[in-house]
């Protein structure tokens, strides 16, 4: 670590550690406090010159709606989303949804992960998520336990960079714990009670995979508001509204009470699931309440 500010060129924000940065800059894992004022991210590329960092502009940002219109910045310049959810937990669409519009907007390929194919309720689980890959997205059914279908996830992480997100408890961190043998970074039992998770990953960290690809382990998210998005960006990215699109009699439809609406048609005709419909509607609600 000594004499960073003449050797250092470019490096990757791997993870946040206290008030500092983790910045990978390939030979070695280097610490930096960011400026006051800049929120410096999981994702980030740093750059050094003659000695002063910045960051590069982002080519896409996860980010989420906090309190009073405050914007939490989960993870930047990503290729791939991976939506978990797992067999076990009563998961909500809605949830997995958001974060495909999101995905979607950002231009970051979202992809569906069903964990804990082991457990028996998994037939049933199954089913639900194959909706997603009716609607054209990747889904990995898989068993952190067992290993069964972790190969098929690992190809197609190969030479991306991805983050894992998902409620508490659904298995993220055991996921990327046997992608990257020896890593081991901690997991705990989901609370007996409630079926819940502990919140065990409490910051983000970008792990490199030895067959190729990074993937970041992220916290575990209960709710989830997309931030900056107006309620034609999420008609525009919302999952399986993409071929009816553009197509409602008016320009400025909200897809909700108007007249000849394309959106509206295809649920009438059972050609878009109703399901997902109702989840749009809830999702523009949401927006409005924040
Ligand atoms: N049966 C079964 N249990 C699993 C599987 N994967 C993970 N678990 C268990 O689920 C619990 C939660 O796993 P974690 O990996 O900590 O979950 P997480 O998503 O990282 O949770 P947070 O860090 O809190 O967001 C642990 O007890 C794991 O052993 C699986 O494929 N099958
Ligand atoms: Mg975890
Ligand atoms: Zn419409």
């Amino acid at each position: 670590m000594t004499s960073k500010k003449e050797t250092l060129t470019k490096g990757r924000i791997i993870a946040h550690h206290g008030l500092k940065v983790l910045i990978d800059i390939g030979s070695e894992i280097v610490d930096w406090k960011p400026p006051r004022r800049e929120t410096w991210v999981v994702g980030d590329i740093v750059r050094f010159k003659e000695g002063r960092p910045s960051i590069e502009k982002r080519r896409n940002a996860l980010k989420r709606a906090g309190y009073k219109g405050a914007e939490q910045i989960l993870a930047a310049n990503l290729d791939q989303l991976i939506i978990t959810a797992s067999c076990g937990e009563a998961f909500r669409l809605g949830l997995i949804d958001r974060f495909i519009v999101v995905a979607n907007h950002e231009g970051i390929e979202p992809v569906i992960v069903l964990n804990k194919t082991d457990l028996d309720d998994s037939e049933e689980k199954i089913e639900i998520v194959e909706r997603y890959a009716r609607l054209g997205y990747g889904v990995f059914c898989l068993s952190a336990k067992t290993g069964e279908g972790l190969n098929r996830l690992a190809g197609s992480l190969n030479g991306k960079i991805a983050s894992m997100v998902g409620h508490s408890g659904v298995g993220k961190t055991s996921i990327i714990n046997m992608l990257a043998p020896g890593l081991e970074r901690a997991t705990a039992k989901i609370h007996e009670k409630t079926g819940q998770g502990r919140h065990t990953t409490s910051s983000a960290m970008l792990v490199k995979l030895p067959t190729g690809g990074k993937i970041i382990d992220s916290p575990g998210i209960r709710h989830f508001i997309p931030s900056g998005l107006t309620p034609a960006d999420i008609a525009e990215n919302f999952p399986g509204f993409n071929q009816m699109y553009g197509q409602c009699k008016f320009r400025d439809c909200k897809h909700l009470t108007e007249p000849k609406c394309a959106i509206l048609t295809a649920v009438e005709e059972n050609e878009l699931d109703r399901d997902l419909y109702d989840s749009y509607k809830r999702l523009l609600e949401s927006l409005e309440e924040n």
